[in-house]
């Protein structure tokens, strides 16, 4: 079978991590070759990336565009380094977060341009759009609340003020509904077996029938 690209997404603490970790579990007892993977930071400068984006630090401010242009970077070392290879040699690839990250959180949460967003996606994917998203759609409260009940400590856009997770959530939405056979929305308020389950059953769906 060809590799498949699989993306997770959603505002913090919607459960992508967990259910993440589920289904390559699931899909691993099926015999699926498959790698999991993370943006910002599915590579060795990725990482560095990631902490500079997700650190808080009063001394080190960042600014919006500077934001945009750093996930765009952490893009297209992901794509070059790890995503084509695994999808050439027909590996399934499970991505927390993707283009729609960038959308949702520097498009609707920063009012960023959406057009300049699309075409720098355009340039760090080459065009390379995933075969599924799923879109984990919780209250932002709920996430924030599972987050904060968590032992660690809220990073850098986490620590953005409600209003700013509300519009992500909103981009998130109207997102789904334009990309309506990409992206499929899953219930992430659900206990995580019920989540686990409705994944699988739209997996099934989509790659094994
Ligand atoms: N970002 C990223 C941008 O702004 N632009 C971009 O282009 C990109 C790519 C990355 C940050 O970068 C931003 C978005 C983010 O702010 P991250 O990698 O998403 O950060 O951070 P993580 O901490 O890995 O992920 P989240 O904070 O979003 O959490 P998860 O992975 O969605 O949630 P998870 O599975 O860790 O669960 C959180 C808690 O909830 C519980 C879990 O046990 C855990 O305690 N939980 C549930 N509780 C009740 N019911 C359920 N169904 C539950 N599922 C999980």
């Amino acid at each position: 079978m060809a590799g498949k690209l699989i993306v997770f997404e959603g505002v913090e603490g919607c459960g992508k991590t967990t259910q993440m970790q589920l289904c390559s579990q699931w899909l691993e007892s099926l015999g699926v070759s498959l790698i999991v993977t993370r943006e910002p930071g599915g590579t060795e400068l990725g990482c560095d990336l990631r902490r500079l984006l997700l650190e808080k630090s009063a001394n080190k401010p960042v600014g919006e565009v500077t934001e945009l242009l750093l996930y765009a970077a952490d893009r297209a070392q992901h794509i070059e380094q790890e995503l084509k290879p695994n999808l050439a040699i027909g590996k399934f690839i499970l991505c927390d977060r993707y283009t729609d990250s960038t959308i949702a959180y520097q498009g609707y949460g920063r009012g960023l341009s959406i057009s300049i967003i699309n075409q720098l996606n355009y340039i760090a994917t080459g065009g390379l759009e995933s075969d599924l998203t799923i879109w984990l759609d919780v209250d932002p409260e709920e996430g924030l609340a599972r987050k904060c009940q968590g032992e660690a400590a809220l990073d850098r856009i986490e620590q953005e003020t409600i209003a700013f997770h509300r519009l992500v959530q909103q981009g998130y939405s109207e997102l789904a509904k334009f990309y309506n056979s990409r992206i499929v929305r899953v219930d992430g308020s659900l206990s995580q077996e019920v989540v686990q389950n409705n994944i699988q059953q739209i997996l099934s769906d989509r790659f094994f029938s």
